[in-house]
Formats: C-alpha cells, structure tokens, sequence
C-alpha cells in the first residue's frame, strides 16, 4: 500500500468522512471570480485581502507540492432534538452547534500530519481550516470533495451542503484527485427564491452584505429593516441550504461533538441576556459563535426577542436599561419601545434624567417624542 492510501485509511480512522488531494499549482481558475467581488464590493471583510495569497499556495508555504484536503459532515438529524423550547428562544445555525469545528478539524488534521511525520522526517506542513489564506471551497473542489451550488456551497453526493472543509499544505508530492466535472447542481433556484435579502444575485454571485450570516457578525449597527429580517437567528444562517434538493436523504454525521451541548441550538434569550462573562466563556466560548463575543450575540438576541412580538419579555430586559455597555443599552431601549409602548413611556422618562450618553439621550428624546 503506498503513502495515499494508508493517509486515507488513516484518515477513515479517526472519524474523518472526506479526504482528497491536489497539487500546490496556482488556482488561477479563482482569480477573476476574486477580483470581481473586490470591483463589486461584495466581499463580507471576513476574506484573506490579497489575492495572490488566494491563489498561490507557495505563497504560503514556499515548498508545498500538494494540498491534503479533509471534509466533516455536521448534520444530525432534527430528531435527536429536544422539542421543547424556551418561551422567549433564539437559533443557532448548524454551525454553530456543539464543539468549534475549527478545533475539531484542525485536531484531526494535526493528527494525520504526525501519523505521516512517523515515516518522513523531513515532512513540513501548514494546517488551516476557515481562516486560512486559500478558498478553501475551491481546495476541496479541485481534490474532488463536491461541487457547487448556485448558492455557493460545496456540495458533497453523500453528506450535501453540510461539511466542514480543511487542509494541509505540505512538502510531499501525492497523485492528485480530479474534481468532479459537469455541473450537478440542479439549478432549482430553491436557494435563491428563499434567501431573505437576495444575497444570492444569480446563480454563484453571491453578494456577502445582504447575507443574514454576515449582518449577524458585524459590529456596526443593524439597519432597523434588516432588524426585522433576522427573525430569531443569533448567529449564522441555514436557509439555502435547507431548501436544497442535495440536503435530503442524506448520511448523519458520526461525530457527536458536532451534536448541541450547552447552548441548545434554540438558546434561551433571556438566559443570554443575564448571562455572566464566565458563562459566557463556559458554553458559547466552546462553540464557533463564540469568537463574535457576548456583546454582538447579546445584540441579537434582543432583536430576536422583538421578532418574538410579545410584550411579556419587557419586564424581564428592564435591568439591561442600566447595562453599562451603550450598544446594549441603545438596543434594549429600541426593543421596549417596539414591544409595549406603555412601560416605554414611562420608563424612558425616567432614564432621560439619569443616562450621560449623548446618543443614547437622543434616542430616548426621539423615542418619547413619537410616543407622546
Ligand atoms: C468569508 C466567508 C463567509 C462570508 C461570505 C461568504 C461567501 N459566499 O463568500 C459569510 C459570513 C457571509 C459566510 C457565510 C457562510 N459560511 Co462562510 N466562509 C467564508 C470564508 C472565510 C471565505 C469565503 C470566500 O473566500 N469567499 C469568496 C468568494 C469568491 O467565494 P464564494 O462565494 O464561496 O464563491 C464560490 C462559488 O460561488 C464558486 N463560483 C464562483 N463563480 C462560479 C461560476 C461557476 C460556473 C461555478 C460552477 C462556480 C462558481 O467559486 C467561488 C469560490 O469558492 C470561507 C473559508 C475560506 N477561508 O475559504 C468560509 C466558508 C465558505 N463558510 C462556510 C460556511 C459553512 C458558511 C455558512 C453556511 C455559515 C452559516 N450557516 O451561516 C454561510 C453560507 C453562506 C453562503 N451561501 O455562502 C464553509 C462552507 C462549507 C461548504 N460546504 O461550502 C467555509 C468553507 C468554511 C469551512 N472551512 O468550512 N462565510
Ligand atoms: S437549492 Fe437548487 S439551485 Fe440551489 S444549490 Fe441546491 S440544487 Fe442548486
Ligand atoms: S446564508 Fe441565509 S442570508 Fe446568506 S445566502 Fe444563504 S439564505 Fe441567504
């Protein structure tokens, strides 16, 4: 059995379900598609700025020969799920649930790299998963993991869209995959009819500041349409991908660490909006919503708990009026007014004497101007 084909039984091993492999040669193919969302301005900020890094994997690891490319699935079925939900709930994407995938491949990743020093001493390699320099959609393209959707998304025949991609450059020359050619998207539009703000223009033109998974990410402030857009979403988005024909019928994941922990996946928003930094830390820190920080999934969840329309969450985010953070007290004070116009009044007429910010004033003046 030569090298490639103990790595892939390896790799089988430990519980990896995809595993491909192409060369370092430029990926020249990507190169306009790159450029052209840069001229549109369609990027989310969240991509590697320089497209040579992009394309030229020698640009990151000077003497890499090939690329060593593994995929995970993440879906469990809805099943397992409990049904019971708390009154005032959120919802995590699927990426968010359980452990941080970006821990778990990477570990994987690290593991294959150390079965593979065993036999070559000179073996050098770099490890990245999501926030590496490469697209790591069209690494896993070119080794034959899947192909595209009009949404975007790799799409494998076994697992669907729901897979987590990571690679290994690395000094050793492997025979390559070969991507799978003839486009097997079925070009239902599914995806598109059902993104909520049109981020998917046409079929792979996907404009990243109308994603609901990137508003959710930003810092800056949410536009008030875009407020009520969100629905009860925290962090990510699973639309286009739950409509797609390929997402049916299709295997679980075998790892469990991928299954909801603390957090649920429809965590209780009041629980989050209490919630200690050491709390924090303890169940949102393990999972991939976590690096956002409490500040920005506390704003959601008080976006979320407006799309709740029910005025009986209004006495329990009363305490957050004095929250010491402006963004918070700024939302808490949006979200009172929209849910019950009432305690609204009143209790912003007695926070106008006490709050020191200058736009959070403003905000209460204009709100207390409408409602009187
Ligand atoms: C920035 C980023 C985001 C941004 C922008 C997403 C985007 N589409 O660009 C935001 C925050 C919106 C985001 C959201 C999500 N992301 Co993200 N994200 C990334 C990141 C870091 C870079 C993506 C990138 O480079 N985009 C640049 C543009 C050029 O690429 P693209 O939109 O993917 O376009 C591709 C196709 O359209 C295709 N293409 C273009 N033109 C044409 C023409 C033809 C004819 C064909 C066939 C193909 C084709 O090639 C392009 C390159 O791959 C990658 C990790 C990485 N380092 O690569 C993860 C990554 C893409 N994200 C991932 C995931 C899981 C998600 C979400 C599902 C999370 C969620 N539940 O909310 C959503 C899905 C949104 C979507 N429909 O794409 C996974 C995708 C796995 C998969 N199976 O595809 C990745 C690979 C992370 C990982 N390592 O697992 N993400
Ligand atoms: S929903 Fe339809 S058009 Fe969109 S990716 Fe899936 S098969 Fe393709
Ligand atoms: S993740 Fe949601 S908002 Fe983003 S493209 Fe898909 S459906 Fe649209």
């Amino acid at each position: 059995m030569n090298l490639k084909s103990r790595v892939i039984e390896y790799t089988k091993s430990i519980g990896v379900d995809l595993i491909g492999f192409t060369t370092a040669e430029p990926f020249e193919d990507i190169r306009e598609v790159l450029q052209l969302r840069q001229q549109q301005g369609h990027f989310s900020g969240f991509e590697e700025k320089n497209i040579e890094l992009r394309v030229d994997p020698k640009k990151t690891l000077e003497d890499a020969e090939s690329i060593i490319v593994i995929a995970m699935s993440y879906y469990s079925d809805e099943e397992v799920l409990p049904t019971e939900n708390p009154k005032f709930h959120g919802e995590l994407a699927r990426t968010a649930w359980g452990i941080d995938y970006h821990t778990i491949l990477q570990d994987k990743l690290q593991q294959i790299a150390s079965f593979i020093e065993k036999e070559k001493e000179d073996f050098n390699y770099k490890i990245f998963v999501d926030t590496g320099p490469l697209v790591d959609r069209q690494v896993a393209y070119r080794a034959g993991l899947g192909w595209y959707g009009y949404n975007s998304l790799l799409i494998n025949k076994e697992y669907g869209s729901w897979i987590f991609i990571g690679y290994m450059l690395n000094n050793l020359k492997f025979q390559s995959d070969a991507p799978i050619t003839g486009c097997q998207c079925l070009g239902c539009n599914l995806c598109i009819k059902h993104c909520p703000k049109g981020a998917i223009e046409a079929p792979y033109q996907f404009n990243a500041n109308k994603c609901m998974s990137n508003i959710l990410q930003k810092k800056e402030d949410v536009s008030e349409e875009d407020r009520s857009i969100l629905g009860k979403n925290l962090y990510g988005c699973d639309i286009c991908q739950k409509v797609c024909p390929h997402n049916k019928e299709i295997k679980v994941s075998q790892c469990s660490d991928f299954k909801p922990q603390n957090p649920p996946h429809k965590p209780d928003l009041i629980e989050l909006l209490h919630i200690s930094n050491k709390g924090f830390k303890e169940s949102y820190g393990t999972t991939s919503a976590g690096w956002r920080g409490k500040k920005v999934l506390q704003r959601n969840a008080l976006i979320a708990l407006v799309n709740h329309k029910d005025k009986e969450a209004v006495p329990l985010i009363l305490p957050l009026l004095k929250d010491p953070r402006k963004e918070i007290r700024k939302y808490t004070i949006w979200a009172i007014y929209k849910l019950d116009s009432e305690i609204a009044y009143k209790e912003f007429n007695k926070l106008k004497d006490e709050e020191q910010d200058t736009e959070v004033l403003e905000m209460l003046h204009h709100y207390l101007r409408s409602l009187s």
